[in-house]
């Protein structure tokens, strides 16, 4: 399988996450895209590309282009208004504020562009954000050029992002992105199977009116999951994308046969749906080891997720979303593709 990933994902080094009251370093850390690259090595999936720079114009085609703009200057905005640590947003417009204005000042804006106060904005997060999203597009124009499968390396993940929220880790949706990029390749419909622990609420809004992406999500509950406020079952869609959402909550400490069972409900309705590429949300914090969420799926059980994937027949790019700092997401991804090959 082809493979891309560029070092610059990994210009991102925040030193700042807000978990269980405390400030720790990040779970999203560079350090996982060694641990991929070392299990995709050890299991000799095949040729690690470079990819192409691909610029702005994939990712304005699913951002708000002052959303991008924020993201890019945030930094050095934050850095010159004085503030000390790493810019984290600590004011929403929460439900009972105005929503209708974006503020003049970078701390205001922080909080209107974000959807989670756990992922802070620091030097290289455009940069690698930049780098994971060019991963992603050279990914799908890989498989929509040859017809083979591809995965891309993107770090960092993307599924939370919405067109104008980052946050949950995410700051540009790659899988919205290659999806989006496909259509504009001419494909007339294609389809976001997100199998990340948790609900790929980005990638839901940007997609929910519209009917030329049907997007399957298999999470934890969001009643006591994180994003919390989106990814329930009764979210199918809405306008001429009713019916092109389907959302496959599970509780926690769900393992692999009732995993499965989900999975293979969400393979039905894609095949229901006659699409002519597979994006997968390649999360595998699904792991039983991984250290903040709550699945209990086995190494080996990844590369039945793999082979039953590769059951749609279908051309299918994979984009790496969450699986945190333990040793094995770098096996557990490598389990997926080659159970895919097999
Ligand atoms: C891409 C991706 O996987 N993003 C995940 C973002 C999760 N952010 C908040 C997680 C809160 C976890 N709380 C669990 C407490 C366990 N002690
Ligand atoms: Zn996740």
């Amino acid at each position: 399988m082809r493979l891309y990933h560029s070092e610059t994902t990994k210009v991102r080094r925040a030193q700042t996450e807000l978990h269980d009251g405390a400030l720790v370093p990040p779970f999203e850390c560079p350090e996982r895209v060694d641990l991929v690259l070392a299990g995709l090595e050890e299991r000799g999936l095949g040729e690690v590309c470079a990819p192409n720079e691909h610029g702005l114009a994939p990712v304005l085609a699913v951002h708000d282009r002052d959303y991008v703009a924020f993201l890019e200057h945030c930094w050095t905005e934050w850095q010159a208004a004085g503030h000390a640590g790493e810019a984290i947003p600590n004011i929403w417009p929460a439900r009972t504020l105005r929503g209708d204005r974006i503020p003049d000042s970078v701390a205001g804006r922080l909080g209107y562009y974000a959807l989670a106060c756990e992922t802070s904005i620091c030097a290289g997060t455009f940069e690698a954000a930049m780098a994971s999203k060019d991963v992603a597009v050279s990914a799908v124009d890989h498989v929509l050029e040859t017809g083979t499968p591809a995965f891309g390396l993107c770090r960092p993940p993307g599924h939370h992002a919405a067109s104008d929220q980052f946050g949950g880790y995410c700051f540009f949706n790659n899988a919205a992105i290659a999806a989006q990029r496909a259509l504009d390749a001419g494909r007339r419909r294609v389809a976001v199977l997100d199998v990340d622990f948790h609900h790929g609420k980005g990638t839901q809004q940007i997609f929910y009116a519209r009917d030329d992406v049907l997007v399957a999500s298999i999470h934890g509950d969001p009643a006591v999951t994180f994003p919390y406020f989106l990814g329930y079952a009764d979210e199918r869609g809405e306008g001429a994308g009713e019916g092109c959402n389907l959302n496959l909550p599970l509780p926690p400490g769900t393992s692999m046969t009732r995993w499965v069972a989900a999975l293979d409900e969400a393979l039905a309705w894609i095949r229901e749906g006659d699409c002519e590429l597979l994006v997968v949300s390649l999360g595998v914090d699904t792991f039983a080891g991984d250290p903040i969420s709550a699945f209990r799926l086995e190494s080996d059980d990844f590369l039945e997720v793999g082979r039953r994937l590769a059951g749609l027949g279908l051309p299918t790019v994979f984009l790496l979303e969450g699986g945190y700092a333990v040793e094995e997401i770098g096996v557990n991804v490598a389990k997926v593709l080659s159970g895919f090959e097999r």
